[in-house]
């Protein structure tokens, strides 16, 4: 199946979120601080919002050449408030956590995920799936970002920066090396100034010069592993995966169906390979679950959910094959259209450890 990684940035992070605390900051090119203390301006730019940005100021920038740049502009200029960005962060990963199979934030204000599975390798759904995410942080945070999808983790951080801001890039396997190509080598994700200013030397200036290199003179010149990677992001056939920094909170699969149906014992028979699969990550990871729910993808791609959750936690997935066809029924029957694709999805997910400790304290007296 096509693997479809995601890498989402959210635009100007420090910056954005004091603009959504006072919105009259959006007129006005906006300078988030750290000040050193030494005198009253000595500190740095932090980051910018994008009005700023227009005069040249930038990351890391000397707060005094930042005031240059912006005199006469109004500027406000914002100390540094590194724990109330914290607090926004970590409600968005959860949140973009429970839209993903898999969540790996890499700082405070990105994270890969994988969607293979939800999407079922496809990447008209992939793209439905990153525009839900971007809706869903910004209706919660009122936050923009920007998303690149694609087949490895050097794709998708790419694709993210393209599109700044507010941006999704979807490069499809097919695309990858025409996207890739142009772009000067330093794009790459691992490809910093030192390592761009090696490969110029030796006349390899972008990622489609790299793409064709001879992989013993890579070797030669950045080791063996390194040389590969740089290969392997160069054609984008990195697979390094996306390993789980956040617990999972649901586990899903979605199939195409053979063919359009309504009927539910038929949807639930070619998803039960999907079952097999939720059921071994359920044991795998020793979870229970909540809720189950049905996801059926129509022939004019609309998709409808209908769920049913549980008072108790549930172990094992007898329960999902009876459920599902039930769920399935309800769906066929209000929905009026067959179903083109199908999924099944648990959520509500806790650790079976955790339950039964839990009942041991509850049976102890206090
Ligand atoms: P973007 O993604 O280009 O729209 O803008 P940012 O501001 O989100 O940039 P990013 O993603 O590189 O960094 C995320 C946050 O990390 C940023 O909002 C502030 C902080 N940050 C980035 N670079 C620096 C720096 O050089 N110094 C300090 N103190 N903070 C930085
Ligand atoms: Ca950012
Ligand atoms: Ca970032």
């Amino acid at each position: 199946m096509n693997r479809l990684i995601g890498h989402i940035d959210l635009d100007y992070f420090y910056a954005q979120v004091e603009e959504v605390e006072n919105p009259a900051l959006r007129e006005r090119p906006v300078i988030v601080c750290v000040f050193s203390g030494r005198t009253e301006d000595s500190g740095v730019v932090s980051t910018a919002n994008y009005r700023a940005r227009d005069f040249g100021v930038h990351s890391g920038m000397p707060i005094v050449s930042a005031k240059k740049r912006l005199e006469g502009t109004n500027p406000a200029i914002v100390r540094m408030d590194h724990e109330k960005y914290e607090a926004v962060s970590a409600r968005i990963m959860e949140n973009v956590n429970q839209l993903v199979d898999v969540l790996e934030p890499t700082g405070i204000d990105e994270a890969f995920f994988d969607i293979t599975s939800s999407a079922d390798g496809d990447y008209d759904r992939g793209r439905e799936i990153a525009e839900s995410i971007k809706k869903s942080v910004f209706e919660s945070e009122h936050l923009t970002s920007s998303i690149g999808l694609g087949r490895s983790k050097v794709v998708a951080k790419l694709g993210s920066d393209l599109s700044k801001p507010n941006g999704l890039t979807v490069i499809t396997p097919e695309k990858t090396s025409d996207v890739l190509g142009p772009l000067p080598v330093g794009k790459l994700y691992g490809v910093g100034p030192k390592t761009s200013a090696s490969l110029n030397e030796i006349g390899i200036k972008t990622v489609a010069d790299l793409a064709r290199a001879d992989p013993s003179d890579l070797e030669r010149l950045f080791g063996r592993k390194f040389g590969a990677y740089l290969l392997a992001a160069a054609t984008g056939t990195d697979d390094a995966p996306v390993v789980a920094g956040l617990e999972p909170t649901q586990f899903s699969r979605i199939v195409t169906l053979k063919e359009d149906t309504k009927d539910p014992h038929e949807v639930v028979s070619q998803l039960a390979p999907g079952i097999g699969y939720i059921e071994a990550k359920l044991a795998a990871s020793k979870m229970s679950f909540r809720t189950v729910s049905a996801i059926g993808i129509l022939t004019d791609l609309s998709t409808k959910t209908r769920s049913k959750t549980f008072e108790t936690p549930v172990v094992g997935v007898s329960v999902i094959h009876e459920e599902a066809t039930v769920l399935f029924a309800e769906l066929a029957s209000s929905a009026g259209r067959d179903f083109r694709r199908a999924g099944i999805r648990v959520s509500g997910l806790a650790h079976t450890e955790d339950q039964s400790s839990l009942s041991e304290f509850v049976g102890t007296p206090r």
